[in-house]
C-alpha cells in the first residue's frame, strides 16, 4: 500500500564491507539509497537537504535487546541521541515534513499488560531506555516546534524477513533445518517470556496511516493476543510434525540481565482513529515463516548435497 501512492522512496543505510541490503531488494528500483549513520548528525542533515522529504520514518536502532546490554553506550547513542540528531535535521528543513518515530513496546518493560498509550513506562534494557528518551524527544519536538511527529509504539512484529537472531525467526529457521537434517539442536534462553507477536506487513500500514492523519498523535500497534515462547515452539515444530522438546536445549547465555516477562498491547486507539486492524494472526504468521524457511532449508540441502 505504501508504494501504491506516488512516492519517491529514499532510504538511509550504514556502509558495510559486505552487501547488507538483501531484505530491501524487492523495492528496487523504486528506492534510492544514501549512506548515512545515526551517529553523524551533519551527514543526516545533508541527506535531508538533498532529498527534501515529505515523510521521514525513523526505524534506525541497534535493535537487539540482548545485544544492547553488551553495547550499551553505542545502543543508546544510535537509538537515543540518534533520534535527537535526526529531529534536529528535520527541524532545520523548515518545511512541512511529517516524522514517524519507531517507539517500542519494550518501553513498558515490567508494567503489567494490557499496555496502551496510558500505561507507565518501566524500561528494562539500554535499548528500551533509549527508546523512552526518543519517545519524549519526539513529543517535545511536536509541542515545542509544531512538528508533525508521531510515536508508533509497536509490539513485536515478525515475518520471513525478520533477522535470524530474534526468537521467532531463530525458531522457524531451526525447526525447518532440523526437519531436513541440517541441524540437531536449538539453543534458547528464557522460554517463559510472553509476547504479542504480529505481522510486520500489517504494522507498516499502521505506521503509514499515522502520517496521513489531520493531526499528529501516538499509537500502540498490537494484536492484543499474547503467547509464550513455548507456544511459539509448539506451533512451529508441530506444523512440521516434530516435538520441540526433543531438540531444544536451554543455554544460560541467551538469558538477559533483566527480562521483560509479559507484553500484550491494547490497540483500541489505533482501531478507532486510524481504522487499523491486524489481518494476520499468530498461527498464520508462523505458517508463513515456516513455509519461507523450509524453502531456504531445501536450497541449503541441495547445495550441501545432504
Ligand atoms: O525476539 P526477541 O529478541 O525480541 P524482543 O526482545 O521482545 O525485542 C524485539 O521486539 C521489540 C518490540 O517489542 C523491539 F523493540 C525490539 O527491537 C525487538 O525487535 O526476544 C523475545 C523474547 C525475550 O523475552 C527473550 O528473552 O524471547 C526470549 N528468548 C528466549 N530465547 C530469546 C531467546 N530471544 C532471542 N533473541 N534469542 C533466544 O535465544
Amino acid at each position: 500500500m505504501l508504494l501504491e501512492k506516488d512516492y519517491e522512496v529514499h532510504g538511509v543505510v550504514r556502509r558495510s564491507s559486505n552487501f547488507n541490503t538483501q531484505r530491501i531488494e524487492h523495492i528496487y528500483p523504486r528506492l534510492t539509497l544514501h549512506y548515512g549513520d545515526m551517529t553523524d548528525g551533519n551527514g543526516l542533515s545533508a541527506i535531508l537537504k538533498k532529498v527534501r522529504p515529505n515523510e521521514v520514518y525513523n526505524l534506525a536502532a541497534q535493535s537487539h535487546v540482548a545485544v544492547s546490554f553488551q553495547t550499551p553506550v553505542y545502543s543508546v547513542d544510535v537509538g537515543g541521541l540518534g533520534t535527537l540528531r535526526l529531529l534536529e535535521a528535520v527541524r532545520e528543513l523548515d518545511g512541512n515534513v511529517r516524522y514517524y518515530q519507531a517507539s517500542s513496546s519494550e518501553m513498558f518493560g515490567s508494567s503489567p499488560p494490557p499496555q496502551n498509550e496510558q500505561t507507565p513506562f518501566h524500561p528494562r534494557s539500554p535499548y528500551a531506555c533509549a527508546k523512552v528518551y526518543s519517545y519524549y524527544q519526539t513529543i517535545n519536538y511536536r509541542e515545542a516546534y509544531g512538528l508533525f511527529a508521531c510515536n508508533g509504539i509497536l509490539f513485536n512484529h515478525e515475518g520471513p524477513r525478520r533477522g535470524e537472531t530474534f526468537v521467532t525467526r531463530k525458531i522457524t529457521r531451526a525447526a525447518t533445518r532440523i526437519k531436513l537434517g541440517l541441524q540437531e539442536r536449538l539453543a534458547l534462553g528464557n522460554l517463559e517470556a510472553k509476547r504479542d507477536w504480529g505481522s510486520a506487513k500489517d504494522y507498516v500500514e499502521a505506521m503509514w496511516l499515522m502520517l496521513q492523519q489531520d493531526k499528529p498523535d501516538d499509537f500502540v500497534v498490537a494484536t492484543g493476543e499474547m503467547h509464550t515462547i513455548k507456544e511459539m515452539l509448539e506451533e512451529a515444530f508441530n506444523s512440521l510434525n516434530l516435538k520441540w522438546e526433543d531438540y531444544v536445549v536451554i543455554d544460560e547465555r541467551y538469558k538477559r540481565p533483566a527480562e521483560v516477562n509479559e507484553l500484550c498491547g491494547d490497540a483500541g486507539k489505533a482501531h478507532r482513529i486510524l481504522g487499523w486492524k491486524p489481518k494476520i494472526g499468530f498461527k498464520e504468521l508462523i505458517r508463513q515463516m515456516v513455509e519461507h524457511d523450509l524453502k531456504l532449508a531445501e536450497g541449503e540441502r541441495l547445495l550441501k548435497g545432504v
